[in-house]
């Protein structure tokens, strides 16, 4: 038999036997609803947690951006009022500029290069940088490819981009990417995008397909050019004031959970990928492969002039270009 007594945030846990657990509520913010792939693999990662600290955290995770918008949630997990996130490195790398050199256009050639490094020394230098700035990363989740997708007209080269008001998420690389194709950049919280892709307030918005997928995005944006112009990683936080809080055991649990959901998220990432691009297909989605990056990359140039000469990067940045 099995009874919890709750008070003030903090339970005990009764076992039968007679031992009695203090249990600790914990609160995860995820922005993205049931069934995908960050939600799924943040759910294994509560039950991991609970199974391997004997009940004693019980991670309870509110979906959807139902605490609040990303950024938002970023501040909500630096000071403590959130205790777990999964955040895209957008909103992260406004916080830990290293992290900048993983959101430009066309750095990574597919996610297997860019877990190469993230798996790697450079992940590690990254997680004690964030972990400066208040995130303990857990788990490195895969971002995906983003591309860009218009209600208005068929995208089929860069030139065409220009003039098109484009959704882009709150982060400085994002805003001047855009703008370096002539167009005009317009942050939007993650979930308004559709309504203003229907009030044509915008005329385009770039994401991964399983986001583009599951908001519905498709249904409103019918020309999808596959420009994959950025591949970049999301990361499963812990607030450092709960890791301060830890047992070297227990931290030791947090981080196995952490790792093991990392490896489900990405499986189920590379099924979702797939299966998103069919529904939209079979919706009547116009896709266009872009045959050739470079008049999209020479755009960028002055982009990478600058993050080159940024001492926060540089190391970062050639340390990818290298392997
Ligand atoms: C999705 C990310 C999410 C971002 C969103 C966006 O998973 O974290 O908030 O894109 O574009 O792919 O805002």
């Amino acid at each position: 038999m099995l009874s919890i007594v709750r008070s003030c945030g903090l339970a005990l846990l009764v076992l039968s036997a007679g031992t009695a657990v203090a249990q600790t509520p914990l609160r995860a913010w995820n922005i993205h609803p049931d069934g995908y792939p960050v939600t799924e693999a943040m759910k294994s990662f509560a039950a991991e947690v609970a199974s391997l600290t004997a009940g004693k955290y019980t991670i309870e995770l509110f979906s959807n951006a139902v605490l609040g918008d990303q950024p938002k949630a970023v501040q909500m997990l630096k000071t403590g009022e959130i205790d777990v996130a999964e955040f895209s490195s957008a909103p992260l790398s406004d916080v830990v500029p290293g992290l900048k050199a993983f959101n430009l256009p066309f750095l990574f050639i597919d996610s297997a290069h860019m877990f190469r490094h993230l798996d790697g020394r450079l992940g590690e230098q990254l997680a004690e940088r964030l972990k400066t700035a208040g995130f303990v990363v857990v788990g490195w989740y895969d971002g995906g490819a983003r591309s860009f997708y218009c209600g208005n007209k068929p995208i089929t080269a860069a030139k065409d981009m220009v003039g098109q008001k484009i959704r882009v998420q709150q982060s400085e690389i994002y805003i001047e990417m855009v703008k370096l194709l002539e167009a005009t950049p317009i942050s939007v919280p993650y979930k308004e995008v559709l309504d203003n892709l229907q009030q044509k307030k915008i005329d385009c918005a770039e994401n991964n397909m399983p986001s583009y997928e599951s908001t519905g995005h498709y249904k409103v944006a019918r020309y999808v050019y596959l420009t994959n112009h950025v591949i970049s990683p999301e990361a499963l936080v812990v607030s450092t004031k709960l890791w301060s809080k830890l047992s070297e055991a227990e931290r030791a649990a947090f981080k196995k959970a952490g790792q093991n959901s990392a490896l489900l998220m990405r499986d189920l990432w590379n099924k979702r990928v797939a299966a998103a691009r069919e529904i939209a297909a079979k919706d009547g989605v116009q896709f266009v492969a872009m045959k050739d990056p470079a008049p999209f990359i020479r755009r960028m140039a002055p982009l990478y002039a600058k993050y080159m000469a940024d001492p926060a990067i540089r190391g970062e940045l050639l340390s990818i270009v290298a392997k």
